[in-house]
């Protein structure tokens, strides 16, 4: 019988280095021998990109807290159905940029969405299906803005003012003190390679007794 993969996923704020962190754990995973499933929220899958294209789109402004909340649940249980699910049953390991912890910080903590309602939606969409391994890449929040300011024109999420962005930051770091067995948070104003070893040391226990 294939036993379940690994689920492992990338957090963080505007800027904290998920996409080089990701580029990185995904050369020393499937260095490893792992079956890598890559993927990312909102995304992941035709249905989930179109809602990404969206819910990122600049010109819409007037987006309210519970329509940008439902929009990335949509893409959520699209991408739990189509692809993580059935990768973990194959035994594949899936490393995804961001996932249902997103949503407790950005809609959560930075729009003030109740708890509750946010777990009643991760209940309905995502089942029991929760990450082996979360990486938090903490950040000072001017210094992730400063880096994200670097790429070019800010999408619609990347607008909102620093109070913002320090309740995101806020609400993430209560999640990992909560769930310490799940987190690992890192310090994200490492170099590149001091995140990249944090997050390989990190993964260690994953791969059971013989890593
Ligand atoms: N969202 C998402 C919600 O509101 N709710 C949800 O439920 C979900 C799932 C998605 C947006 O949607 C929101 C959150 C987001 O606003 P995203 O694609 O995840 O967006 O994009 P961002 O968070 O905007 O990710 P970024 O691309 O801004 O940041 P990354 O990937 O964290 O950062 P990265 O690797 O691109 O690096 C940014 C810059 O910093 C440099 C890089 O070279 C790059 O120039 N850098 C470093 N510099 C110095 N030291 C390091 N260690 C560095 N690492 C990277």
């Amino acid at each position: 019988m294939t036993s379940r993969g690994k689920f492992i996923t990338l957090e963080g704020g505007e800027g904290a280095g998920k996409s080089t962190l990701l580029a990185g754990l995904r050369q020393h995973l499937l260095a490893q021998g792992v079956d890598l499933v890559l993927t990312r929220e909102p995304g992941g899958t035709p249905l989930g990109e179109a809602v990404r294209a969206i819910v990122l789109d600049p010109a819409q402004r007037g987006m309210c807290a519970e329509s940008e909340l439902l929009l990335m649940f949509a893409s959520r249980a699209q991408l739990v159905r189509e692809c993580i699910a059935p990768a973990l049953a194959a035994g594949q390991w899936v490393l995804c940029d961001r996932f249902t912890d997103a949503s407790y910080a950005y809609q959560g903590g930075g729009r003030g969405v109740p708890e509750e309602r946010i777990a009643t939606l991760e209940q309905w969409s995502v089942g029991e299906l929760r990450p082996d391994l979360t990486l938090l890449l903490d950040l000072p929040v001017a210094t992730g803005r400063a880096r994200a300011a670097g790429r070019g024109e800010a999408d619609r999420i990347e607008v909102e003012a620093d109070a913002f962005f320090e309740r995101v930051r806020a609400a993430y770091r209560a999640r990992a003190a909560a769930e310490p067995s799940r987190f690992r948070v890192i310090d994200a104003s490492l170099t590149p390679a001091g995140v990249l070893a944090a997050a390989i040391d990190a993964t260690r226990h994953l791969f059971g007794a013989a890593a």
